[in-house]
């Protein structure tokens, strides 16, 4: 049987968010105008990603983020388009960004919600217009309200995350996003203007054929790595890496695949970060039915220490998960 609060799928956002708030008389709007807010703030990017070639968006502007990687204009766009609509919306007293060293305040203390994002995940592809995508994580504050957020806030650890997801802007923008029960995907209508439901309550299948790594990488790859991908050559698996980790996750999500990033020489912790990019997808990934790991200890489990450290991260189709880790010792 659906899902007792499914909805049709052609459903909007906003009716889908209101609709889902009813199933709990508790709630006091504040989650959902923060999920509107995002979704407003992923409309406006969709907008300057469509437009990038035109006015000269792509392309560095010679400036380095915290990262230490060259800085593309449009994530810098994203950057300060997200940071806006969240402080604009009220609901967020705190904001973390892959963009910025410190937490950003907003400046609404009152806010009971902060939020981790990556603005603008695999923003290298931009100017080769290779889709890229959003990913954010949203936790309940555990600082009183009308306090000033801390630290704190963002080191709750991946399963006190309230809400979590992502935009992907490729051949069309699709939000996919859980309030921690089912995930649903919403496809954007640039002519209504409107996210409408697309992909209700997503199940990833539990096994799959594709793999997505960066196979430059194999020979700094941890042996039982090497062996698991060997593995999936013998069986002729198809081997998909798009250098977006949205644009790769997302492919897996609908068809069944894992995508790893182990360490390697250059990120001997794994490249990705586990605060706005590991937890958002993993616990959206196991509202799904995928599985998300470190290698070493489920990627939710992790007890996070700083805001932009690292992790490797293998997610995707259960069984095939569980059948890479079976070749790590
Ligand atoms: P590599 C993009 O920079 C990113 O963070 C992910 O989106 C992507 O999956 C990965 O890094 C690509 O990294 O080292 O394979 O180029």
């Amino acid at each position: 049987a659906s899902h007792p609060l499914a909805l049709p799928v052609g459903v909007t956002l906003d009716r889908y968010i209101m609709h889902r708030q009813t199933a709990f008389p508790y709630a006091t709007g504040e989650l959902s105008q923060l999920l509107r807010d995002i979704a407003l703030a992923g409309k406006i990017i969709h907008r300057e990603v469509n437009r990038a070639g035109l006015i000269d968006l792509t392309g560095g502007m010679g400036v380095q983020n915290v990262q230490g990687e060259s800085q593309q204009k449009l994530d810098m766009i994203a950057n300060i388009r997200f940071s806006r609509a969240l402080k604009n919306g009220g609901e967020a007293c705190a904001i973390i960004s892959e963009e910025d060293e410190d937490i950003i305040f907003t400046g609404n203390n009152n806010g009971k919600y902060v939020v981790a994002i990556d603005p603008l995940d695999g923003s290298s592809n931009i100017d080769v217009n290779v889709s890229i995508g959003t990913i954010f994580s949203i936790y309940r504050r555990i600082t009183p309200i009308g306090a000033e957020p801390s630290l704190a806030d963002f080191l709750q650890g991946g399963r006190r995350q309230v809400a979590a997801g992502y935009i992907l802007y490729g051949s069309s923008t699709i939000m996919v996003y859980t309030t921690g029960h089912s995930a649903n995907g919403f496809t954007y209508d640039a002519s209504l203007g409107e996210f409408i439901l697309s992909h209700p309550d997503i199940h990833s299948p539990a096994n799959g054929q594709i793999y997505s790594c960066n196979d430059g990488n194999l020979e700094s790859y941890d042996e039982g790595i090497r062996d698991y991908l060997n593995d999936c050559r013998q069986k002729q698996y198809t081997a998909r890496y798009i250098g977006s980790l949205v644009a790769d996750f997302h492919r897996n999500l609908l068809k069944g695949g894992i995508y790893l990033y182990p360490p390697t020489k250059k990120s001997p912790d794994g490249k990705l970060r586990l605060l706005y990019e590991a937890f958002p997808l993993a616990f959206l990934a196991e509202k799904a039915g995928c599985l998300a790991t470190s290698g070493h200890r489920a990627i939710l489990d992790i007890k996070p220490t700083s805001l932009h450290q690292r992790t490797p991260l293998f997610i995707g189709a259960p069984l095939m998960v569980e059948n890479l880790m079976g070749h790590l010792d």
